[in-house]
C-alpha cells in the first residue's frame, strides 16, 4: 500500500467519523458490506456503497460470490496457444505444451502483458538425430531426412521419440556392371560416391561419360559411355603373299595368308590378328620368289635379253649368227614351278646364193653359199688392183660381203686449170683451187680418174675477184649509177637504203628503202631525193653479201612561191593575204615584202640579195625592205598589213606616203651557209589618195616639177595629221 492509498483511507475513515456523529441516526452502510465487499462513495457524492471486491460478483451487502473468470473462455482471458484455470475470487493462465510463456513464468495472469509464444525446439541441436533436419512448427517441430539419408523404421516426417523412427545414410551397394567396360576405380558405395569405368579391352571409348555416381535416391547412375569394339579394317596386304581366310575385322578377328604365286614360304607365322589397338599384328611370314635358274640352252639360238631368273622372269632368244627364224616362239618364261618354259622356235642356217658379180673383176674360188662361205676375186684384164679385199664372205643378213678391191685403169698427169692450183689429189682424184685474188663462181673443182684412163676435168672457172658493185656515183643529185660484178647470167638482188639528215634541222630525216633484182651488168636507180640535205645511201648485193656506201649532199632549190592574188588597193595600208603548203625547206626559208614606190619604170631584181644597190640606178624613191618573215612561223595562210609601223625581222614596215602609187612585191628566199635562191611574186599595187588625185590632175610636166614640194607637203600633212 502506497502513501497515496493510505492517505485516501485515512481521508476516508475521516469523513466517516465526521459524518456518523452529523447523521446519527442514518444506516451505517459501510457496517453491512460484506466481508469480500468494499465501502465506497456514491458516484453523486452524497453517501456509501458497498461494492463486492474484483473477483466476486453480488450485490456487495448480503452476498459477493465467487466469479468464474474461466467461463468466457481462455483464449478470450488468457489469450492464445493457453489454458485458463478459475481460482476463488481470482483466475490463471497457463501455456499450452510447445509454447512458453513471455515472462518465463509457469502460471501467469495475462494483465501484465505475458502471453504464450511458439517454443523453437530446433534450436536443441541433434533434437532429430544424425543425417536428419529439425523443422520448427507452431507448437511443435518434426523431423525429415537429409540427402544421402533414408528414413529408417518410420516414415518422414516423425519426431524421434515419439516415433521411434531415424535417418540413416544411403547406400547403393555395389556399383553396376556396364557392358563392353570394366570398373576401374570405386570411391565407396555411399551417397556420391564416384565409380569410374574403362572401355574393356579391345573396345574404344565411342561417347557419354565414363563414370557413375551413387544418388540420393540409393541407386547408382548409370553411366552412359558407348563403348564400340575396335575394327582392324582391312586385313593388310602383305607382300608375296594373298589373304586366304579372314574371320572379321573387330578385335581378335583372324586373317590367314598363303604365299602368292610364284613364291613358297619360308619361315615365320602365316596369321595375323586384330589386336585391342586396331593394328593388326603379323603375319611375319617370309615368302620367297621361285627362282628358275639361268635360262635353258637352245640349239642354233642365243639369248638375246634376260630378265632374270625368278618367277615370271622372261628370256628371249633370237637365232644364232647366220641362221633365221622359221617359226615358234622365241621366248621362255620362269614358271611358278621353277622350271622355264619355253622356247620352241626352229631356226635355219642363211644362205647368201650365187655370190656378187663385181665390175672390173672375176671370181676366183668360192667355197659354198651359206653363211662363212667365202668367194675370192681378182682384177679383170687391163686393170691393176688398186686398194682394198679381194674376197667376199656369206653374212648372216644372206648378203655377200665385199669384195671392195679397188681395179683401176690410169688416167696419166693432173690436169690444169687456169688461175688454179692443186689443193689435194691421190692417184685417183684431184681437188683444184682458184689462187689468191681469184675466184670461182660455181662449178666443180674435183677432177676423177675415169674407168676408160681418161680425167673427168673439174668445171671450175677462176675470175678475178672485184666488188660487186662498183663505179658506184649519183647522178644529177637524184639517180644512182654502178657496175655489177657477177657471174654471167645470174640475178643479183639490191638492197638500198638512204638517210637523210639535215645540220640546220636536227629533228629531220629522210629515211627510205627499195629493192631491185636485176641481171644487167649497168644499173640506174633513181631516188626521190630532198633539197640540203646530206645523204648516205648503201647498196648491199644480198647473195654476194656486199655492201658499199656513198655520201651526197643535194643543193639548195628555189622556194616555191606561195598562192597570192594580185589586187590593186586604194588604202594606205592594205592587208594582203596569202597561202602556202608547208615545204621541206621551210627552216632555211622566208619571205621578204617589199615596198617598191611607182615611178616610171619600175625595175626589180628578185636574184639580188638586198635591192639596196637598185636605188642607185633608179633616180626616184628607192624600193625598201619593208619586213621579213619565217616561213616556218606562217600557217598555211597569213594576212599582212603594208606600213602597220611595227617591226617584222627587223625591218620596220614603214607607214606608206600619203599620194603615192606602190608596188607590193612578195619575194621567197631559202638561204643556207653562201647559197641564197629567191623566187618574186608582184603581190599589190596602192595607189596614192585624195590630195594626191589633186596633184595627179594636174599635167605630167607639172608633176615633176612639183615632186619635191608635194613630197615635203606629204610630209607637213602626214605629220600633221599624226598630230591631231
Ligand atoms: C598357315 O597356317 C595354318 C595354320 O597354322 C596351316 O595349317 C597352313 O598350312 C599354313 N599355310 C601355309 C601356306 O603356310
Ligand atoms: C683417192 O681419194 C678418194 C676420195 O677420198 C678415194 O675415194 C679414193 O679411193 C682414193 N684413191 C686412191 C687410189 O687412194
Ligand atoms: C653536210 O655535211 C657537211 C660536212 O659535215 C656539213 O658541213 C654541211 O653543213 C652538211 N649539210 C647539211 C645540209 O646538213
Ligand atoms: C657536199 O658537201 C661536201 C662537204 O661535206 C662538199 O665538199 C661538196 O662540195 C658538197 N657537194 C655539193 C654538190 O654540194
Ligand atoms: C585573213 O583575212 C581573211 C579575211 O579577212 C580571214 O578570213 C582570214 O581568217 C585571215 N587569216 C588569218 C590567218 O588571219
Ligand atoms: C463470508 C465469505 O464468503 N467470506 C469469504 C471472503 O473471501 C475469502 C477469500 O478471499 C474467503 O476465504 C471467505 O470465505
Amino acid at each position: 500500500m502506497d502513501k497515496r492509498n493510505g492517505a485516501m483511507i485515512v481521508v476516508f475513515l475521516l469523513f466517516v467519523i465526521a459524518e456518523v456523529p452529523a447523521e446519527g441516526h442514518i444506516l451505517d452502510v459501510c457496517a453491512t458490506c460484506h466481508i469480500n465487499a468494499t465501502c465506497d462513495d456514491k458516484f453523486d457524492g452524497h453517501g456509501k456503497v458497498c461494492n463486492c471486491m474484483y473477483g466476486f460478483v453480488g450485490n456487495g451487502r448480503t452476498f459477493c460470490l465467487d466469479k468464474d473468470e474461466c467461463q468466457i473462455g481462455s483464449n478470450k482471458i488468457c489469450g492464445q496457444h493457453t489454458t485458463c484455470h478459475n481460482t476463488y475470487g481470482s483466475y490463471y493462465c497457463k501455456c499450452l505444451s510447445g509454447y512458453s510463456p513471455s515472462n518465463s513464468m509457469a502460471i501467469f495472469i495475462p494483465n501484465d502483458g505475458t502471453h504464450c509464444r511458439d517454443v523453437d525446439e530446433c534450436r536443441a541441436t541433434g533434437l532429430c538425430g544424425e543425417g536428419a533436419q529439425c523443422r520448427n512448427l507452431e507448437g511443435s517441430f518434426d523431423c525429415s531426412c537429409q540427402l544421402g539419408y533414408k528414413v529408417h523404421n518410420g516414415a518422414e516426417p516423425f519426431q524421434p521419440d515419439r516415433d521411434g523412427a531415424s535417418c540413416k545414410l544411403v547406400d547403393c551397394g555395389q556399383p553396376p556392371s556396364v557392358e563392353d567396360t570394366v570398373l576401374l576405380t570405386v570411391t565407396g558405395t555411399t551417397y556420391r560416391s564416384v565409380a569410374v569405368f574403362v572401355c574393356d579391352e579391345g573396345f574404344v571409348w565411342r561417347s557419354g561419360d565414363n563414370s557413375s555416381v551413387c544418388g540420393a535416391d540409393g541407386l547408382w547412375k548409370k553411366p552412359n559411355m558407348v563403348c564400340e569394339v575396335v575394327d582392324c579394317g582391312q586385313p593388310p596386304s602383305v607382300e608375296d603373299t594373298v589373304l586366304l581366310t579372314v574371320t572379321g575385322t573387330t578385335y581378335r578377328s583372324v586373317a590367314v595368308f598363303v604365299c602368292d604365286e610364284g613364291f613358297v614360304w619360308r619361315s615365320g607365322d602365316n596369321s595375323s590378328v586384330c589386336g585391342a589397338d586396331g593394328l593388326w599384328k603379323g603375319p611375319n611370314m617370309v615368302c620367297e620368289v621361285v627362282d628358275c635358274g639361268q635360262p635353258p640352252s637352245v640349239e642354233d639360238t642365243v639369248p638375246l635379253t634376260v630378265t632374270g631368273t625368278t618367277y615370271r622372269s622372261v628370256a628371249v632368244f633370237v637365232c644364232d649368227e647366220g641362221f633365221v627364224w622359221r617359226n615358234g616362239d622365241n621366248s621362255s618364261v620362269c614358271g611358278a614351278d621353277g622350271l622355264w618354259k619355253g622356247p620352241n622356235m626352229v631356226c635355219e642356217v642363211v644362205d647368201c646364193g650365187q655370190p656378187p658379180s663385181v665390175e672390173d673383176t672375176v671370181p676366183l674360188t668360192v667355197t659354198g653359199t651359206t653363211y662363212r662361205s667365202v668367194a675370192v676375186f681378182v682384177c679383170d684384164e687391163g686393170f691393176v688392183w688398186r686398194s682394198g679385199d679381194n674376197s667376199s664372205v656369206c653374212g648372216a643378213d644372206g648378203l655377200w660381203k665385199g669384195p671392195n678391191m679397188v681395179c683401176e685403169a690410169e688416167c696419166g698427169p693432173v690436169p690444169f686449170l687456169a688461175k688454179s692450183e692443186v689443193f689435194w689429189h691421190n692417184r685417183s682424184v684431184v681437188i683444184h683451187r682458184c689462187v689468191d685474188g681469184y675466184h670461182s663462181w660455181r662449178g666443180s673443182n674435183v677432177s676423177v680418174c675415169g674407168s676408160n684412163g681418161v680425167w673427168q676435168r673439174a668445171t671450175l672457172r677462176c675470175i678475178a675477184i672485184k666488188p660487186p658493185v662498183n663505179h658506184l656515183s649519183v647522178l644529177n643529185e637524184k639517180c644512182l649509177h654502178w657496175r655489177a660484178e657477177k657471174y654471167e647470167e645470174d640475178t643479183e638482188v639490191y638492197k638500198v637504203t638512204y638517210i637523210g639528215s639535215r645540220d640546220y634541222e636536227r629533228s629531220f630525216h629522210d629515211r627510205g628503202k627499195r629493192s631491185l633484182n636485176s641481171k644487167a651488168e649497168q644499173l640506174e636507180l633513181c631516188l626521190n631525193l630532198l633539197p640540203v640535205t646530206n645523204y648516205s645511201i648503201s647498196i648491199t648485193a644480198l647473195s654476194s653479201r656486199f655492201t658499199t656506201t656513198i655520201t651526197t649532199n643535194t643543193s639548195l632549190t628555189v622556194p616555191p612561191l606561195p598562192v597570192v592574188y594580185y589586187r590593186e588597193f586604194e588604202t594606205p595600208e592594205p592587208t594582203l593575204m596569202l597561202r602556202r603548203s608547208p615545204n621541206t625547206l621551210d627552216p632555211i626559208s622566208l619571205y621578204q615584202v617589199f615596198v617598191h614606190p611607182l615611178d616610171g619604170i619600175m625595175m626589180f631584181d628578185c636574184s639580188s640579195p638586198t635591192s639596196s644597190d637598185i636605188s642607185s640606178k633608179t633616180k626616184s624613191w628607192t624600193e625598201y625592205i619593208t619586213a621579213q618573215i619565217d616561213v616556218k612561223h606562217v600557217g598555211t595562210e597569213m594576212n599582212f598589213t603594208v606600213g602597220d609601223g611595227l617591226y617584222y625581222g627587223g625591218f620596220f614596215n614603214a607607214p606608206l606616203e600619203n599620194g603615192r602609187n606602190y608596188y607590193i612585191i612578195l619575194r621567197a628566199v631559202s638561204q643556207w651557209k653562201l647559197a641564197l635562191k629567191g623566187s618574186c611574186v608582184l603581190w599589190a599595187k596602192v595607189k596614192g589618195t585624195s590630195y594626191v588625185l589633186m596633184v595627179s590632175s594636174l599635167s605630167a610636166a607639172a608633176l615633176i616639177g612639183l615632186v619635191a614640194m608635194v613630197t615635203l607637203g606629204a610630209y607637213f600633212f602626214t605629220w600633221f595629221f599624226k598630230r591631231t
